[in-house]
């Protein structure tokens, strides 16, 4: 299969980039950042994350994306926070990424390396960390929070939620994936599903972040319900970094 090596390429020559999604609270104010990875490819042009994500988790390259979006995003928040702009950023790590040995020490180390303190990074996990092995994962996530990091679910309620892992895992945030929140204004089933999820998640001491929002409409819904900040193109979509640094500028 050609992109994979192309993939490879692209990584080692810088080709892959971050853009980046706010996440903003009801007042108006930006809770954060999530870094979002999106790559240009010279012939195909832009590749969906979806499809060279699991190229990249079933060939064995993901400890290289995840190294990549993390050096590149902390450097990022780096020159953020020397401008001024000091925004938590969120960065997606796999079920992998939390398997590998020494992972806890290493994001302490590259968040040492660039100067950043462990609350300037966020990192998203989905339910599927604690699949394969849960113990190593929560030893893993455990190092994490040990070390400052905040943890965020996200994609909740798409995998199979188990009540026993909300409780284990030391997040400090939930993200309800936004196949709940797109039908909240028309399914009263779904409306259901996101009001019982925020109270759960209050009840847990957690944040509650709604994905995928698009109109006023269910904004008004989500703030209604006791959300705590929303994400979706209602506020902006993923923006390359120059623009998310305007955009920040705005708001700051
Ligand atoms: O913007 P969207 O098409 O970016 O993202 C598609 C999927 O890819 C989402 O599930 C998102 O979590 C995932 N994703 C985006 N960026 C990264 C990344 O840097 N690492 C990992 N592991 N997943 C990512
Ligand atoms: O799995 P994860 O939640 O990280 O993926 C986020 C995905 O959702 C990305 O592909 C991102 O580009 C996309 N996204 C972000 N905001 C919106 C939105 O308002 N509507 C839709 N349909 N997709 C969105
Ligand atoms: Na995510
Ligand atoms: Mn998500």
């Amino acid at each position: 299969l050609g992109l994979l090596g192309d993939l490879r390429r692209a990584l080692d020559a810088g080709d892959v980039e971050l853009h980046y999604q706010p996440k903003v609270r009801f007042d108006g104010t930006v809770a954060g950042l999530e870094a979002l990875v999106r790559w240009e490819h010279p012939e195909r042009g832009r590749v969906s994350p979806e499809e060279f994500i699991a190229i990249a988790e079933t060939s064995g390259l993901m400890p290289q994306l995840t190294e990549y979006v993390l050096e590149t995003a902390l450097a990022q928040i780096a020159r953020w926070r020397a401008m001024g702009l000091k925004v938590p950023v969120a960065v997606n790590v796999s079920p992998r990424d939390v398997h590998s040995p020494g992972f806890a020490g290493a994001v302490a180390a590259r968040l040492a390396r660039h100067g950043v303190p462990p609350a300037a990074l966020q990192l998203e996990i989905t339910e599927h960390v604690m699949l394969e092995d849960p113990q190593r994962a929560a030893d893993t996530l455990a190092g994490l929070t040990g070390h400052g990091v905040k943890m965020s679910l996200d994609d909740f309620g798409t995998g199979y939620s188990s009540l026993v892992h909300l409780r284990r895992l030391p997040v400090s945030e939930l993200k309800i994936d936004r196949s709940f929140v797109a039908r909240l204004v028309v399914d009263n089933e779904d409306a259901e599903i996101v009001r019982c999820t925020v109270d759960l998640a209050h009840s847990l001491g957690l944040l509650v972040v709604a994905e995928g929002v698009e109109d006023d409409e269910t904004w008004e819904r989500l703030r209604d319900l006791g959300c705590d900040a929303i994400q979706g193109w209602l506020v902006a979509a993923a923006m390359p970094p120059a623009e998310t640094t305007a955009w920040l500028r705005l708001r700051h």
